[in-house]
C-alpha cells in the first residue's frame, strides 16, 4: 500500500515523512523518497505471549515523499507525474504560516484538477495527431473510444469535477486506468497547523463526502516523537498543547484508505497483514503468497482478542470461538488465520 505524500513546496511534506517513518526523506535524483512506516498493532504483544514466536513481523505503509508543487504551476504535473503509482494521497496543506484554511484546501484541489485537465488534453492531442495518419479500422476504432473518453473527462475536469471510477462503464474504466489520473484517487487533505492549534477537531467540518480532512501540528509531532514518553506528556500539559500521536495517525490512515489488519500466529512467527476491508479468506491468503490462491483448501479462524482474552489455541477451541471458513469468507479486522493449502 504506496500512500504518497503532496502539497505546495513547504507545506509539511517531508516534516510528515519524517513524523511516520522517524527519519528524514533521502531524495533520489527526481527528488522522491520512499520509506515503509510500521503499523502500530499492540495486540501482537498480547499473542507473543501466548506463542513466544521466534520472529515477530509487522505490516507497513510504504510512504512516498515527493517534489513540492510551484504555485504558479510550472512543472508541476511532471512533479506530480511521481505519485501516479501511489495507492492513497495525503495532501498537505499548511496553515502554520497563518494561510486562510478554506482558501488553501480549494486552491490544491483546484491543482490537482489542473494537473488532471493537462494530462488530458495531452493525450488528446497526441490521439488527435494519429487519427489523422492511415491506420487499420480496428486502430481507428479504438482510438475514437479513447477520445470520446477523454473528452467527457476533460469536460468533467473543465467544470471542475474529479474523475470518478464508480462513475464510468468497463471501457471508460479500463481507458483511464492507464492515465492514472489524481483526482481518481483516493485522498484526504492533512492541514498542518502552527504547534499552538489547541482546536484540531475544528478543522473536520472542511470534509467532503471524498476528502476527509483532519489536522496535526506536523512539526510539534517530530519533535514530541524524539521525547520520552512522561516528558512529552508533561511538556503538553505544560504548554496546553494537543497531540495526535503517530499510531493514531497511521490507524486513520488505514481506515480512510479501506485498509485493515488481519494477523497469523504461531512458533515461528507472529506477524500482521495488510489487506482491504471486506476482503475475502481468498485475498488474504493471496497477500501471505500467490500460490496459496491457487492451492487454498479453507481457512481456520479466530478473533485476536479471543485469543488473547482466553490465552490459547486450545481454551478457544474448547469455547467452541474457531471457525473453518472457505474462501469468500469475509475476513474482519483483527482475525487470526491459519490456511490449509493443498500440497
Ligand atoms: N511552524 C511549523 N513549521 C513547519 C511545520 N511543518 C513544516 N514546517 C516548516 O516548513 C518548512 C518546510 O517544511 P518541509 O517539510 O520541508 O516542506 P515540504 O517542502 O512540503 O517538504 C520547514 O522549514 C519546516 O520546518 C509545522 O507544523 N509548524
Ligand atoms: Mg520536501
Amino acid at each position: 500500500m504506496k500512500i504518497g505524500l503532496v502539497g505546495y513546496q513547504g507545506s509539511g511534506k517531508s516534516t510528515l515523512f519524517q513524523w511516520l517513518v522517524g527519519r528524514k526523506p533521502e531524495m533520489d535524483g527526481k527528488g522522491t523518497a520512499l520509506a515503509t512506516a510500521p503499523i502500530p498493532e499492540p495486540r501482537v504483544e498480547a499473542l507473543c505471549e501466548i506463542y513466544h514466536p521466534k520472529k515477530v513481523t509487522y505490516a507497513s505503509l510504504e510512504i512516498v515523499d515527493t517534489p513540492g508543487l510551484s504555485r504558479d504551476q510550472v512543472g508541476n504535473v511532471s512533479r506530480l507525474g511521481h505519485l501516479r503509482e501511489a495507492d492513497y494521497l495525503v495532501c498537505v496543506v499548511p496553515v502554520f504560516d497563518g494561510s486562510d484554511v478554506k482558501k488553501e484546501i480549494d486552491a490544491f484541489l483546484e491543482e490537482m484538477v489542473l494537473a488532471d485537465l493537462e494530462i488530458a488534453i495531452n493525450r488528446l492531442e497526441k490521439v488527435h495527431e494519429q487519427q489523422k495518419r492511415h491506420l487499420p479500422k480496428d486502430q481507428l476504432d479504438k482510438l475514437a473510444v479513447e477520445e470520446a473518453i477523454l473528452q467527457k473527462v476533460k469536460t468533467g475536469l473543465e467544470e471542475g469535477h474529479p474523475v470518478k471510477a464508480d462513475e464510468m462503464n468497463e471501457e471508460e474504466y479500463k481507458a483511464t486506468r492507464s492515465f492514472r489520473f489524481l483526482t481518481e484517487k483516493n485522498r484526504m487533505i492533512l492541514v498542518n497547523t502552527g504547534d499552538d492549534e489547541t482546536d484540531h477537531a475544528s478543522y473536520e467540518k472542511y470534509s467532503t463526502a471524498d476528502v476527509p480532512v483532519r489536522a496535526v501540528s506536523v512539526g510539534l509531532e517530530v519533535e514530541l516523537a524524539q521525547m520520552p514518553a512522561d516528558e512529552r506528556k508533561s511538556f503538553l500539559d505544560e504548554m496546553g498543547l494537543t497531540s495526535t500521536s503517530r499510531d493514531e495517525f497511521i490507524r486513520l490512515l488505514m481506515d480512510f484508505s479501506g485498509q485493515m489488519v488481519f494477523l497469523t500466529a504461531g512458533e515461528k512467527e507472529v506477524r500482521t497483514w495488510l489487506m482491504r476491508k471486506n476482503g475475502t479468506a481468498i485475498e488474504a491468503a493471496g497477500c501471505i503468497h500467490t500460490d496459496f490462491i491457487k492451492k487454498f483448501i479453507r481457512a481456520e479462524v479466530v478473533a485476536c482478542d479471543d485469543l488473547i482474552r482466553l490465552g490459547s489455541e486450545r481454551e478457544v477451541k474448547a469455547q467452541g470461538l474457531n471457525h473453518r471458513e472457505h474462501k469468500d469468507y469475509v475476513v474482519q479486522e483483527g482475525d487470526v488465520l491459519l490456511f490449509h493449502i493443498s500440497q
